[in-house]
């Protein structure tokens, strides 16, 4: 075990790979050329606990879970690595004796930012979580050569840069697996011919064949000894069909597949690509999974005894016609046993109740990039519909089949395919089971179930949060560490002064630490004194980014008109991507930095108000403005975010939650009482309301409600310089186009709760406080590790 490996035996090995790999010595290196050496060190000590999991698939014939996502983002490793490790701090000591800081090694490692957000984070937590539990569980994906675009903000615009992030060394922790390649098949036609015994069997003509090359990565538990794998598929021309692809142009569309990260979570992309890709990833994935069965030789339709597959969202939800197509055309298991296997074998995730953003396929160039898995595709919906057209009104078999009006809907199959459908909070699983799903659940009422979602505590406290996770050991000694159900001992504080003052000095340090960045990055001086107000999160209309910017207009108006006015001092802190075609948010960036150059430059403002728009929101940066925040922004229009988990991490840092009803929100208040998070406006029903009753009047309310009138034309009026164009298309959206996600109705309620949290920040520090140690005591409730258990159990049937 790595844990054995002592100060001496560490920096032994750590300057021979430097040596090896660099031919330098230690005091020479580069904090570059130490991070990889220090990276392989870590690989070699976890080779063989890495190398006794996977081979321990196959001889102890263990069931495990395979979670298949089109998105990981991990964000950088090192630190969760030695931590998981256990050898965090004797590394850390061992290499300072040497001359070198370990901090400086950690801002050497690029994030590895193969996602998007929500989803793709969720993936990576469960990958920890997966082995900190002990599951056998893998990860499969794709290893994107670019991951999600570099933001830089021009101009107060948004520009998107490629995110080279696999340096020319490749990714130091990935470890390439040539012989275990697999071909996967697209494109050209198939038909069927009876074969001996008159079984039809598929023939193949004018395919293109990729090679799926797997780079595989260490997922390591938590101090104990176990680790996972997280497999992500490369593709190569194989040599043997190189006559395929004679040309440049044709070798550069086969490595397009694996070359970016599709930078789109509003809405769907219908491009022919990203089908290529969901099917190169969900065909190698599922040739190696049923190969490495078949060494257990069991039967062929007993699979599901040893194999669970995981459909993270509709991307990989190919995965159902492809177990049909490789149990029957590669193992000859009959279509009626295939589909029981098929069925209990998998499971999907919704994640989303955005109908623009449920995946469909034109099901013409489904035929012609997938024809076998168009063919699968189509007797499966043909067989659903023959099942249940006559037990069911019409109307509902409509809504569920999965072939409609030429278009495939991923979502059925999946669905139709698994023998599970998980939402991600409690509210979202309401609201699939009685509006967007609700035609399925009347069909599959036993499929339905919640696993609200989760974070992985060691990263989001310990790694994220030195400082406070000392004061904790402090205050109930280091077991929370291993148990983090152990915070909830911190509720036994809440009256203790000391403790408060003390969880006041370490906010207060880690929001210097902010400002240091902020002031490197922006050259702006951020007066820690004031409430750090914080939004990150990607840029969408339901996510309401600009009901915020609403307020700081407000509060901007209302200092212009009295320079008296009494106002706790307030720094506002964005972080937001947009997805490239996205205009609309795009938009509400552009008027996000112009606010912001425009309250922060005026002199009679001064230190009441500040607003920094943070580029490049990532993991990293999350881990640096999560633990400076007091106010966390969850203000979506309710019933739209499905769960949402960076409010789980604000929690977690002791910041006071500002919400709506919505998604985990709801769970988080349920934990840490009313008392202790700031709720406001229209909850879900009152949203359904307006939906039904088509009465909601954006209008009606901008004409009888002075203030409002005069924040909305802030946009258009001249107020903010250099927002022309953008400024009237928000005008629109809330006035002219009925304000879709409420922020009108919203504001009032908004502003209010604002202003009454102000107040207490100003007057009561110590009762601010108290609620900030009860959400991090009770944080403990959103452990992914806790989340992954249920799944573990619950839908996978793993140990
Ligand atoms: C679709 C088509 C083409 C390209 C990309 C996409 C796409 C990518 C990501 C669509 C959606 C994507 O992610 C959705 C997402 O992140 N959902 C979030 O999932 C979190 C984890 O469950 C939840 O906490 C969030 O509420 C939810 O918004």
């Amino acid at each position: 075990m790595a844990t054995d490996i002592n100060k001496a035996q560490f920096i032994k090995d750590f300057k021979d790979q430097l040596y090896e790999d660099f031919m330098v010595k230690n005091s020479d290196a580069t904090a570059e050329e130490q991070f990889v050496a220090l990276a392989k060190v870590i690989k070699n000590y976890v080779r063989p606990d890495w190398f006794r999991q996977k081979n321990g698939i196959v001889a102890d014939k263990k069931k495990t879970a395979y979670y298949f996502s089109i998105e990981f983002l991990p964000g950088k490793m090192l630190q969760t690595n030695l931590l998981n490790l256990g050898i965090y701090r004797m590394v850390e000591a061992a290499l300072a004796e040497n001359g070198v800081a370990l901090n400086d090694l950690v801002a050497a490692e690029r994030d590895m930012a193969l996602g998007n957000g929500g989803l793709g984070r969720l993936a990576a937590c469960f990958m920890d979580s997966l082995a900190t539990i002990g599951a056998p569980g893998f990860g499969n994906g794709i290893r994107y050569k670019y991951g999600l675009f570099k933001q830089k903000i021009v101009n107060g615009y948004q520009v998107e840069l490629p995110d080279a992030w696999l340096s020319s060394e490749g990714n130091v922790w990935e470890t390439k697996k040539p012989h275990s390649a697999v071909d996967v098949k697209i494109y050209g036609n198939v038909y069927l011919e009876p074969h001996d015994g008159g079984v039809l069997k598929p023939v193949y003509e004018n395919v293109k064949t990729l090679h799926a090359v797997p780079y595989d990565m260490p997922q390591i538990g938590f101090q104990n000894g176990v680790v996972n794998n997280l497999r992500l598929w490369d593709v190569e021309i194989p040599e043997k069909y190189e006559l395929d692809y004679p040309t440049l142009a044709d070798r550069r569309r086969v490595e397009d597949i694996t070359s970016v990260l599709y930078p789109d979570d509003s809405s769907r992309e219908g491009q022919s690509l990203r089908l290529i890709q969901e099917y190169f990833m969900v065909s190698a994935g599922l040739q190696t999974i049923v190969k490495s069965y078949a060494k257990m030789g069991l039967p062929m339709t007993a699979i599901q005894e040893k194999v669970a597959v995981h459909i993270n969202d509709t991307h990989p939800a190919m995965a159902v016609p492809e177990l049909m197509r490789i149990l029957m055309d590669d193992y000859g298991v009959k279509w009626s046993d295939a589909w029981t296997s098929t069925i209990a074998v998998m499971s999907y995730t919704n994640h989303t109740v955005l109908s623009e953003a449920l995946e469909k396929w034109d099901a013409a160039l489904f035929k012609e990039i997938v024809p076998r898995i168009h063919q699968i595709v189509g007797e499966i919906d043909r067989q659903f519909v023959a099942k249940w057209a006559s037990k069911v009104d019409a109307c509902v078999v409509d809504n569920t089949r999965i072939i409609r009006n030429g278009q495939i809907h991923m979502a059925n199959l999946a669905i139709i395919g698994g023998h599970s459908v998980n939402g991600v909070a409690k509210l979202h699983t309401e609201l699939l089971i009685e509006d967007v799903l609700k035609d399925f659940y009347t069909i599959f009422p036993e499929k339905f179930n919640n696993k609200t979602n989760g974070i992985v505590p060691r990263r989001w406290s310990q790694i994220a949060n030195p400082k406070l996770s000392n004061l904790i050991d402090d205050l109930i000694g280091k077991g929370w560490r291993r148990d983090i159900h152990e915070l909830k001992k911190l509720e036994n504080l809440t009256s203790d002064t000391a403790v408060l003052a003390q969880l006041d000095l370490v906010k207060t340090a880690n929001k210097q630490r902010l400002a240091d960045y902020a002031k490197k990055m922006l050259g702006i001086e951020l007066p820690v004194n004031a409430i750090f107000d914080v939004q990150v999160k990607r840029l969408h209309a339901y996510k309401r980014q600009l009901l915020n910017v609403m307020h700081i207009i407000k509060l901007y108006q209302d200092l212009k008109a009295n320079s008296e006015l009494e106002l706790t001092p307030r720094v506002f802190i964005f972080g937001a991507k947009a997805a490239p075609g996205y205009h609309f948010a795009k938009s509400v960036i552009k008027i996000i930095n112009e606010l912001a150059a425009l309250v922060n430059n005026d002199a009679e403002i001064g230190d009441k108000l500040k607003v920094v728009f943070l580029e490049n929101y990532n993991v990293s940066l999350a881990e640096l403005i999560i633990p400076a925040a007091d106010v966390s922004e969850q203000i979506s229009t309710a019933g739209k975010e499905a769960s949402g988990t960076s409010n789980m991490k604000f929690m977690m840092n002791g910041a006071l939650t500002l919400a709506t009803l919505d998604g985990a929100n709801i769970e988080i208040k349920d934990a840490v009482g009313e008392d202790n998070i700031i709720i406001f406006g229209m909850d879900k029903n009152a949203v359904y309301d307006h939906y039904q009753k088509h009465d909601y009047n954006a209008r009606a309310i901008y004409d009888n409600n002075p203030e409002i009138k005069r924040v909305v034309d802030a946009f258009v009026d001249g107020t903010i310089p250099n927002i022309h164009y953008e400024g009237h298309e928000i005008w629109d959206a809330l006035v002219s186009y009925n304000d879709e996600y409420f922020l009108l109705e919203d504001f009032d309620d908004y502003v209010k709760k604002q202003a009454e949290l102000a107040t207490l920040y100003a007057n009561d520090k110590q009762t601010w406080q108290q609620k900030a140690l009860i959400n991090i005591a009770n944080s403990e409730r959103f452990s992914s590790d806790d989340t992954i258990e249920l799944y573990a159990k619950e839908i996978w049937e793993i140990n």
